[in-house]
C-alpha cells in the first residue's frame, strides 16, 4: 500500500530509464525510502523473468537473499556458523603455506585472480560468482541452506556500531576491534575509526587470520602469518562514501555499466552528466568495517563482513541491470586487466573467470544474470 501510495504521489521520470521508474524527493534518497522502491521494482521485473523462464530457474527454485537484519535469527546464526565450520575444513590447494583451511582458500583465490576482477569488466560479474561459490560451499560442506544475506551499509552509516551485523551478539558477525589510539586516518579525507585492535565479542572473536598482510614486495603473502581478526568500525567513510544517497545516486545516474562500475569503485567522473561519485560504494563499504584483513586489497576476503559488503555490491547491480534488463543484462565494459594494465583485449561475454579449485571456471555470460540458471538462480528482496 505503502508503495502504491508513493509511487502514484510522484512524477514520472521522462528520460532514459523505462517510464516504471519514479523520480524521487532528496528526503525519499536519504532515507532509503527510493532504493527501497527501485529494490522492489528490479525484484518484480527479475521474478516476471523467473516466471517465463525455460533456463531452470523457476519460482519454486528462485532464492531470496534477505538484508541481514530481515533473515531470522536462526538464518543468521546459521550462516555465521557455517563460516566457523568452513574455518575448520580442509584447504583444498596445495603447497600454500598460509591455507589452513576452506575458509582460507577464499583468500588465496582472491589474491591471485586480483589483478584480473578489479577496476575492469569483471569485477561484478566474477564477485557475483565468487559469493555463490561461498553459498555453495557453505551448503555442500556445511549444510546451511539458509538464505545468503547482504548488507545494507546506508542503513548504518551514523550508527555503525550499533549495527545488527556488528554489534558483537550472537546474531551478528562479531564486535567492532578494541579501541586502539591512533594518529592518522583510516583513510585520507576521512576521520580515524572506532577500533583498530582484535575482535574480542561475539562468533569470531577466536578466529586466527592465516594469510596476508599484502607487502607489495615484502614477505610472501600467502606464507602462514597467524594473528587475531582486526576490525575499526568507522562512521565518517560510511556516511561520506557508503550512504544511502550514494548507493541510489549511482543506480539512478549511471546510464551505462563503464559509468556505473568506475562509479562504484571510485575512478573518478565518468560522462553521464559529470555526476561525482567520490571514493564510491565500493570502497566506502570495505573501509567502513577496515581493520586486518578488512582493509587489506587481496585479502579483505578473509574479513567474514566480505560476501555481505559484496553481496549489497551484487544487489545493487542486480538492481541496476533490473531496472532496464533488455539493455544492461548482459552489459559489460572493460578488459580484463586492474585499469586495464597491462593492456588486454576487450572482455566478451564468453570469456573465462577463473574459481579454480574451489569450484568450476565459468564464462563471463553465465554471471551476468541471477535468475540465469547458469548456475545462479536468486533475487535479492529489498529490507
Ligand atoms: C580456470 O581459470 C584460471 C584463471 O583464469 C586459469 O588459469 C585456468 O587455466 C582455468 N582452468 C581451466 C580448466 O580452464
Ligand atoms: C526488514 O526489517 C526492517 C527492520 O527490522 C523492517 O522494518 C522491515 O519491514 C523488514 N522488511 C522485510 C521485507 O521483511
Ligand atoms: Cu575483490
Amino acid at each position: 500500500m505503502r508503495l502504491l501510495k508513493s509511487l502514484a504521489a510522484v512524477a514520472l521520470a521522462g528520460t532514459a530509464l523505462a517510464a516504471s521508474i519514479p523520480t524521487f524527493t532528496q528526503a525519499q534518497i536519504d532515507s532509503g525510502e527510493a532504493i527501497r522502491q527501485l529494490g522492489k521494482i528490479a525484484y518484480d521485473n527479475a521474478m516476471a523473468r523467473v516466471a517465463k523462464s525455460t533456463s531452470g530457474c523457476t519460482k519454486d527454485k528462485v532464492k531470496i537473499r534477505k538484508e541481514w537484519r530481515n533473515m531470522t535469527l536462526p538464518d543468521r546464526k546459521g550462516y555465521q556458523e557455517a563460516v566457523t565450520c568452513l574455518m575448520n575444513k580442509p584447504t583444498r590447494y596445495k603447497g600454500i603455506a598460509g591455507a589452513k583451511s576452506a575458509w582460507d582458500d577464499y583468500g588465496v583465490l582472491h589474491y591471485y585472480e586480483t589483478p584480473f576482477v578489479h577496476n575492469n569488466a569483471l569485477f561484478f560479474p566474477w564477485h557475483r560468482h565468487y559469493n555463490w561459490v561461498l553459498e555453495e560451499d557453505l551448503k555442500n560442506l556445511c549444510g546451511y541452506t539458509g538464505g545468503f544475506p547482504y548488507w545494507e551499509w546506508g542503513l548504518d552509516c551514523g550508527k555503525i556500531d550499533k549495527s545488527p551485523l556488528w554489534d558483537g551478539s550472537e546474531y551478528s558477525l562479531g564486535g567492532n576491534g578494541e579501541y586502539v589510539a591512533r594518529k592518522s586516518p583510516a583513510m585520507a579525507g576521512a576521520k580515524a575509526g572506532t577500533g583498530g585492535g582484535c575482535v574480542k565479542t561475539g562468533p569470531f572473536s577466536k578466529v586466527t587470520v592465516n594469510l596476508g598482510p599484502t607487502t607489495f614486495g615484502g614477505n610472501n603473502p600467502l606464507r602462514h602469518n597467524p594473528r587475531c581478526l582486526k576490525r575499526d568500525l568507522n562512521d565518517d567513510i560510511c556516511t561520506k562514501w557508503a550512504s544511502l544517497r550514494r548507493t541510489t545516486d549511482l543506480i539512478l545516474f549511471a546510464s551505462s555499466m563503464d559509468v556505473f562500475q568506475s562509479g562504484s569503485q571510485g575512478e573518478g567522473v565518468r560522462g553521464d552528466g559529470g555526476k561525482d561519485f567520490s571514493m564510491g560504494v565500493h570502497t566506502g563499504g570495505h573501509y567502513a568495517i577496515s581493520g586486518d584483513p578488512g582493509s587489506d586489497f587481496h585479502f579483505s576476503a578473509l574479513e567474514p563482513g566480505f560476501y555481505l559488503h559484496h553481496g549489497n555490491m551484487d544487489r545493487m547491480h542486480f538492481i541496476w541491470q533490473n531496472l532496464d534488463w533488455e539493455k544492461r543484462g548482459k552489459e559489460i565494459s572493460g578488459t580484463g586487466t586492474m585499469f586495464n594494465s597491462p593492456p588486454s583485449p576487450v572482455s566478451k561475454l564468453g570469456d573465462n573467470m577463473g574459481f579454480e579449485p574451489l569450484n568450476r571456471n565459468i564464462t563471463i555470460g553465465a554471471a551476468m544474470d541471477t535468475v540465469g540458471g547458469t548456475p545462479l538462480c536468486y533475487v535479492y528482496e529489498p529490507w
